[in-house]
C-alpha cells in the first residue's frame, strides 16, 4: 500500500530505507481499528503477541522479549555528531558518519522475508504548537502496536505533516535481536534515529526516550523550549481550581504511583482530587501569560509492572484492565497476568516471562526464588483509561506549571522536602540530584549516582549545554514554577522509613502549593526554605513530632560532604559546566560555614 502524502522527501526516504532493509512488503500504517485487528491477527498467528483471557482482560495481549532484552541498554546507546563535544561527557558518542556506517552493515537485508511497516506518530496532541511529528519505520507488529498506544499515530499526522513539514526519520529493525550488533544511536543534526536488534520498548518505542527526550532536547535547546523527564499533577481544590506540578525522580523512586495519587484518609476531608496528565516525559514552552506551560508528548504510560498493587497504584491497576498489552509478565493458566508485588497471591502455576513452567517455590541453583515476571516487565495502556486521567491531558495548550519537584532516594542527607531560594538556586538543586543505595549501604557510604533532572541517559547533547539551557530558561520566562526538592526515602536510626510515601506524598505537595501561592511561611536554612513543623498537615497520620524534626534536620556535616562529591561532579562536566552553578557551590559551602 502507498502512503497517502504528497511528501516527495518522505517518500525518497522510505525508498531509501527499504532499499537498504530489503522488506517484501511495505505498510503505510492509517492508525484504523481494522488495522489493529489485521495487525493483532497476524502476531497471534506467529506467535509473536499472545491473547490473554479476553473474558477477564478483554482488548489485552501478551508479549515476550528475548531472554537477552529486557531494558535500555545504555551502554549501545550514542549520541552521533560531528563535533565530540557537542554529545559528552555523558553520553557515549560517534561521529556522525561513523555511527550510520556501522549500523547500514546491521540493517542490510534485516527486513527480507518480513513487512516493513511505516508509522505516522505525533508527540503531543496533533496540530498543537508544541506538537512534533515522526515516522517510524519497523519490522516488528509489537512496535506498532505499542505505538498505537503511546503515541498519537495514523494518517491524520501525514495530513498535519503535509507536502514539506518537518518529522524526525526513526527506523527500527529487530534484525536478529543479536546483542552484539545492537545499536541505538541518535543523530540530532539529521533529526534521525536508528535502532537495531533489539524489541525492547525503550529502546524501540522511538517516540518515548530517543524522539520525546533525546532528540526534543537538542531541539528544545535549539528553539527555546524543555524536554523532561517529568510526569505532570494536577491537584484541585474544592473551589474546583486546579494548581500544576511537574517532577523528575530517577527510576525506582515511585514516579508514577505519585502521578496517580490517591489522597489520604486524612486530607479527605479537605475534598483534594488529584487529576494525572502525563507520568514519564513533560515538554514546556513559555506561555503568553509569562508562566511555563507542559504538553505531556505521550498518549500512553509504559509502566514498570513488579510493585503495582491495589494499595500502592489503584488507578494504575484500573486502567490495566483493559486494551493493555503486557510485556514479560507472568501469565497464569486462565490466561491471566500476575506480577511480584501485584497483591494478589501467587498462583500455583504459570508461565514465568522466560515461557517456562513456574511455580511460587520456584528455586534457582543458589536456592533464591525464581521471578515469574521480570523485574523490568511492562505494560503498555492507554492514558486515557487511567480513572484519575486529567482532561486536558490532550489540550494542544498544555497546563500551567506552578512547581518543579526534583527527588532521589536519600537514606540521610536530603530533609522530607525543601525550597530552593529562586530559579538559579533551583536548577543548581536540580543539577545536583542523586540517589544512593538503599539498606544494604546504611551506615556505610553509600554509593551516590548523580542524576541531574533524573535526565542523565536522555540529554541528547553536552550535559554543560544543557544546565546552560536551564539557566537560559529561568531567564526568559517571567514567572517560572517555584523549584523544590524532596526525598521520601529518609530513614532513621533502625534503618526504618520515617515516611510513609504513596498518598501521604500529598501533604508535602499541599504544603509546596501553598509556597507558590505565598500562602504560608518557611524557615530559612543553608540549603534553602523547610517547612515550619506546624506547616505540614499531618491529620490521621501516626508520625510524631520528633520524627518530622528527623525528616527535616539539615547535618552541616553531611552537606560539606555532599559538596566534595557535587564540586567533582561538575569539574568531570568539563569546560562546558556554567560557572553560575559552581557560584552556586561556593554560596552553598560558605552558607553551610
Ligand atoms: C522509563 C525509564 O522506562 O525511565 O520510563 O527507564
Ligand atoms: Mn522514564
Amino acid at each position: 500500500m502507498a502512503g497517502k502524502t504528497e511528501h516527495q522527501a518522505m517518500h525518497a526516504w522510505v525508498k531509501e530505507m527499504a532499499q537498504m532493509c530489503n522488506p517484501d512488503q511495505i505498510h503505510w500504517c492509517d492508525g484504523s481499528d481494522e488495522e489493529r485487528r489485521k495487525l493483532t491477527a497476524e502476531a497471534l498467528s506467529t506467535g509473536e503477541l499472545i491473547e490473554l483471557n479476553q473474558k477477564l482482560l478483554p482488548g489485552c495481549l501478551y508479549h515476550r522479549t528475548a531472554l537477552n532484552d529486557v531494558a535500555r541498554t545504555e551502554n549501545l546507546t550514542f549520541v552521533c555528531t560531528d563535533k565530540e563535544e557537542d554529545a559528552t561527557p555523558v553520553n557515549n558518542w560517534k561521529p556522525r558518519e561513523e555511527g550510520y556506517a556501522e549500523c547500514r552493515k546491521f540493517f542490510k537485508d534485516s527486513m527480507k522475508g518480513r513487512v516493513m511497516y511505516v508509522v505516522p506518530f505525533s508527540m503531543g496532541p496533533v496540530g498543537s504548537p508544541f506538537a512534533k511529528y515522526g515516522i517510524e519505520l519497523t519490522d516488528s507488529i509489537y512496535v506498532v502496536l505499542n505505538m498505537r498506544i503511546m503515541t498519537h499515530m495514523g494518517q491524520n499526522v501525514l495530513d498535519a505533516i503535509g507536502a514539506n513539514g518537518d518529522f524526525t526519520k526513526c527506523l527500527h529493525s529487530k534484525a536478529q535481536l543479536d546483542l552484539e550488533k545492537r545499536r541505538i544511536m541518535h543523530f540530532p543534526e539529521d533529526n534521525t534515529i536508528w535502532s537495531v536488534n533489539s524489541g525492547y520498548g525503550g529502546n524501540v518505542l522511538l517516540g518515548k526516550k530517543c524522539l520525546a527526550l533525546r532528540i526534543a532536547s537538542w531541539l528544545g535547546k535549539t528553539e527555546g523550549w524543555m524536554a523532561e523527564h517529568m510526569l505532570i499533577l494536577g491537584v484541585e481544590y474544592p473551589d474546583s481550581h486546579i494548581e500544576y506540578l511537574a517532577a523528575a525522580f530517577p527510576s525506582a523512586c515511585g514516579k508514577t504511583n505519585l502521578a496517580m495519587l490517591v489522597p489520604p484518609e486524612g486530607l479527605k476531608a479537605k475534598g483534594y482530587k488529584v487529576w494525572t496528565a502525563g507520568d514519564d516525559i513533560a515538554w514546556l514552552r513559555l506561555g503568553k501569560d509569562g508562566r511555563l506551560w507542559a504538553v505531556n508528548p505521550e498518549a500512553g504510560c509504559f509502566g514498570v509492572a513488579p510493585g503495582t498493587s491495589m494499595s500502592t497504584n489503584p488507578n494504575m491497576m484500573k486502567a490495566v484492565e483493559k486494551n493493555t498489552i503486557f510485556t514479560n509478565v507472568l501469565l497464569k493458566d486462565d490466561g491471566a497476568v500476575w506480577w511480584e508485588g501485584h497483591g494478589d497471591a501467587p498462583p500455583a502455576h504459570g508461565k514465568d516471562w522466560t515461557g517456562k513452567d513456574w511455580t511460587p517455590d520456584e528455586k534457582d541453583k543458589d536456592g533464591k526464588p525464581v521471578l515469574g515476571a521480570n523485574a523490568n516487565s511492562r505494560f503498555t495502556v492507554p492514558i486515557k483509561q487511567v480513572p484519575c486521567v486529567s482532561d486536558k491531558v490532550d489540550d494542544p495548550a498544555g497546563v500551567p506549571i506552578s512547581a518543579f519537584i526534583f527527588g532521589g532516594r536519600r537514606a540521610r542527607l536530603a530533609p522530607l522536602v525543601y525550597q530552593s531560594t529562586d530559579w538559579e538556586h533551583g536548577t543548581y538543586v536540580a543539577a545536583t540530584m542523586a540517589s544512593e543505595r538503599t539498606a544494604a549501604q546504611y551506615g556505610k557510604q553509600g554509593e551516590v549516582r548523580r542524576d541531574p533532572m533524573a535526565m542523565s541517559p536522555f540529554v541528547g547533547y553536552n550535559m554543560g549545554d544543557y544546565f546552560r539551557h536551564w539557566l537560559e530558561m529561568g531567564r526568559k520566562v517571567p514567572n517560572p514554577p517555584k523549584i523544590f526538592h524532596v526525598n521520601w526515602f529518609r530513614r532513621d536510626e533502625n534503618n526504618k522509613f520515617m515516611w510513609p510515601g504513596f498518598g501521604d506524598n500529598l501533604r508535602v505537595l499541599e504544603w509546596i502549593l501553598a509556597r507558590c501561592r505565598g500562602d504560608v511561611d518557611a524557615v530559612e536554612t543553608p540549603i534553602g526554605f523547610v517547612p515550619k513543623p506546624e506547616d505540614i498537615d499531618l491529620t490521621g497520620l501516626d508520625v510524631g513530632k520528633e520524627t518530622m524534626r528527623k525528616l527535616m534536620d539539615i547535618d552541616k556535616g553531611e552537606w560539606k560532604i555532599e559538596c566534595d562529591g557535587v564540586e567533582e561532579y561538575f569539574k568531570g562536566i568539563g569546560e562546558r559546566m556554567p560557572k553560575e552553578l559552581f557560584d552556586q557551590l561556593a554560596s552553598l559551602r560558605k552558607r553551610l560555614g
